[in-house]
């Protein structure tokens, strides 16, 4: 087992920068309001909280205007986030606990990752998503960045980088494209497409699940970046990959995603494949709700996500 001690560290991560709507920054406290610690003591591990945001001036480093390169919208603000959740995922690396990392935007996920692969070159990474966040500076066409953290995870196109980004640089290490797979997408764009292709990255769309079912999907995909079945594994879980009837508090919601159980069944099978090694639940926005029962349906999807990861079947 990677985590003999059953400790989890919870990492708050109130991050908005990755993208232009409010709200987001507010899915840490709401998820704990909601009941996040008192269900994972309930299912029997300790935790410690970690917060690496707090104390900085977020609201200004947003206000910022002149934080802008080529179309990269906040990179300073990113990079400074992305940077903070980073070290604090990397001390739960080195402290053998279970980072638990709760956005917040995806842009957070490039330091999630980053800290997986520093402690575990080999280990295998499940994105779930509706989208596939890996844009590039170049082919980002909305330039919010929340759109690119696999990219950057992964070192493209570090040319056309904004400096803001050298500390990755300097880490020197990048995930491998063979050590992803995605599952849930359905709104990829035309350049992440091609790269998608080009470097043969696995990603089960919503075609995949409809056509072999949850099952298969979520075998083929461990077997795809832990072939030799022992590898940790890191799921970065972007809420909107569960389609927006459940899901319906998120920045960007894609009609046609999984199904609530589809979307629980992919951490209930990975927690019984005793592989999994970490979890991020990002993209919550309880400001987004259309109503407050819808915004609630989200934040319990999001508990529901975590408390799936930690448990271990029914019976
Ligand atoms: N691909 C689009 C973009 O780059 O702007 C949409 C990205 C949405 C990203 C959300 C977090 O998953
Ligand atoms: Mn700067
Ligand atoms: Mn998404
Ligand atoms: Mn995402």
């Amino acid at each position: 087992a990677f985590f003999p001690e059953k400790k989890v560290t919870v990492i708050k991560a109130p991050f908005n920068g990755g993208q232009g709507k409010l709200g987001v920054e507010q899915a840490p406290e709401k998820l704990i309001e909601n009941g996040l610690l008192d269900d994972i003591k309930e299912q029997g591990w300790r935790y410690e909280i970690e917060d690496p945001l707090m104390g900085d001036d977020w609201r200004a480093m947003r206000a910022d205007a002149s934080d802008v390169y080529g179309n990269c919208k906040r990179p300073h603000m990113v990079s400074e986030g992305a940077k903070k959740v980073y070290e604090a995922s990397v001390r739960a690396r080195e402290n053998n606990t279970f980072p638990l990392t709760v956005g917040g935007d995806h842009a957070i996920g490039m330091a999630t990752l980053l800290a997986f692969v520093k402690k575990y070159p080999d280990g295998g990474i499940i994105w779930v998503d509706a989208h596939a966040d890996i844009n590039t500076p170049t082919t980002t066409e909305s330039g919010n960045l929340h759109g690119c953290p696999v990219a950057f995870a992964m070192g493209l196109d570090q040319e056309h980088w904004p400096a803001d980004f050298d500390w990755i640089k300097q880490l020197g290490h990048f995930i491998n494209p063979k050590q992803i797979a995605y599952i849930g997408l359905r709104d990829v764009d035309k350049g992440e497409r091609k790269i998608l292709r080009d470097l043969g990255i696995t990603a089960f769309s919503m075609y995949h699940v409809d056509k072999y079912g949850i099952n298969t999907v979520v075998q083929k995909a461990i077997k795809a970046i832990n072939p030799s079945g022992k590898a940790p594994i890191h799921v970065s879980y972007d809420v909107d990959g569960i389609d927006p009837q459940y899901v319906a508090a998120t920045g960007t919601p894609v009609r046609g995603g999984l199904s609530l159980r589809e979307g629980l069944f992919i951490m209930e099978e990975l927690a019984a494949s005793h592989l999994l090694a970490g979890l991020d639940i990002v993209e919550v926005n309880p400001a987004l709700g259309p109503t407050k029962t819808h915004t609630l349906d989200t934040v319990n999807t999001g508990l529901s996500i975590s408390r799936c990861a930690l448990g271990d079947t029914i019976l």
